[in-house]
């Protein structure tokens, strides 16, 4: 089987299926195009003109981050998700909050005024301190062992600890677990080998091109 994933180097969603690639410890080659000039042969392949896309053995392609994914995960064994079906549902639940909250952290990263700072910010907190709440002991989601979750929730979590950096944010401060956890997965080899290693300049220099009220207000 090869595997290509079709890559933007600050996209968080592609970060999700590098992490799980890198977990699983299979060859795949990383292709990177500039959203802003979307190549033909992307847009061919790409039914929404989004990354992440995985070209499986270079006829199919898959699309959406979590898609792929759970092919990873079930092709590449041992899984990453629970076995109860139960337990597996809400994983994906958990999973598909991750998404909206990257949604409100891309919101809160492009304010340029405070109003949609105000709005985005309420937005993305409100979601992370409803995982909070239901996060256990750790040191990840589910306990010891490392899941779907923890490779879908990392990329949201390191971008939580750059803008952190950038700008003080009290109500990331106040979450505990999460914050507890973050160091858990930034640990990790897959979750640290898996942006560039100038990977928090990028996204700064990213921040003052978008002129994000993150920086103008340090
Ligand atoms: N739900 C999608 C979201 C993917 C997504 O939004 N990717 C962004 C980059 S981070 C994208 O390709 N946007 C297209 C554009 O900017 O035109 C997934 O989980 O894969």
């Amino acid at each position: 089987m090869t595997l290509e994933l079709i890559s933007f180097p600050l996209c968080p969603y592609v970060q999700r299926s590098v992490i799980t690639l890198l977990h699983k410890e299979v060859l795949f080659t990383l292709t990177h195009i500039d959203l802003a000039h979307k190549p033909d042969w992307f847009l061919a392949i790409s039914p929404l003109g989004k990354v992440p896309c995985l070209r499986v053995d270079t006829d199919t392609v898959l699309f959406e981050s979590q898609v792929i994914n759970e092919y990873l995960d079930e092709t590449l064994p041992p899984s990453l998700h629970p076995e109860a079906p139960l337990e597996r549902a809400r994983h994906r639940a958990w999973i598909a909050l991750g998404g909206d909250a990257l949604g409100d952290q891309f919101q809160l990263m492009v304010a340029q005024g405070e109003e949609r700072f105000t709005a985005a910010h309420r937005q993305l907190f409100d979601k992370l301190e409803r995982l909070e709440a239901a996060m256990g002991q750790g040191p990840f989601f589910a306990g010891e062992c490392f899941s779907l979750v923890d490779a879908a929730l990392a990329p949201l979590f390191m971008r939580m600890e750059i803008l952190h950096a950038l700008r003080p944010l009290p109500r990331w401060e106040s979450l505990g677990k999460l914050r507890l956890w973050t160091a858990q997965l930034m640990e990790l080899p897959e979750v640290a080998g898996s942006v560039r290693a100038d990977f928090a300049d990028l996204l700064r220099n990213y921040l003052s091109e978008k002129g994000s009220l993150l920086l103008r207000s340090i």
